[in-house]
């Protein structure tokens, strides 16, 4: 954790990665995946988390596990075609190996959204409550 940056959001900012850098939105509200890569974009001029590379899941789930309480949503979902994931940012399928909860993903009553844990991802409704992680390159 290496401070804060305020937009229309507040978030927490990690250290880098592989030249990358995260942020972690500090308020929980309805999510909604265009809204969220708006807000990244004009925030902090980035876009809603991609998880696109073989250890970046865990520097993400170290990171916000350091933020407090989630649940945090990432810019991976399936709402195009179920059980295809892509990067809402960019439209790419994943194609990473995805290290999900066990027992999930399980698309309980239409879960399109993907929010990460400590112990792994989890598919979640899109509008659920939560904080959203956002991602630039530096
Ligand atoms: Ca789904
Ligand atoms: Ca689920």
């Amino acid at each position: 954790m290496i401070g804060s940056v305020q937009g229309y959001a507040t978030y927490k900012v990690s250290s880098t990665f592989k030249g990358r850098r995260y942020f972690v939105s500090n308020q929980w509200e309805s999510f909604n995946l265009a809204k969220m890569n708006e807000r990244c974009k004009k925030d902090v001029g980035g876009f809603l988390v991609q998880l696109d590379h073989p250890q970046e899941q865990n520097f993400v789930s170290d990171f916000i596990y350091k933020a407090g309480w989630g649940p945090f949503f990432t810019g991976v979902t399936d709402e195009k075609s179920e059980g295809k994931y892509y990067q809402y940012n960019n439209n790419k399928p994943v194609e990473i190996r995805l290290n999900w909860k066990w027992f999930q993903p399980d698309n309980w009553y239409n879960e399109d959204c993907v929010e990460i844990w400590h112990d792994g991802l989890n598919d979640r409704r899109c509008g659920d409550r939560g904080r959203y992680i956002c991602e630039t390159y530096v």
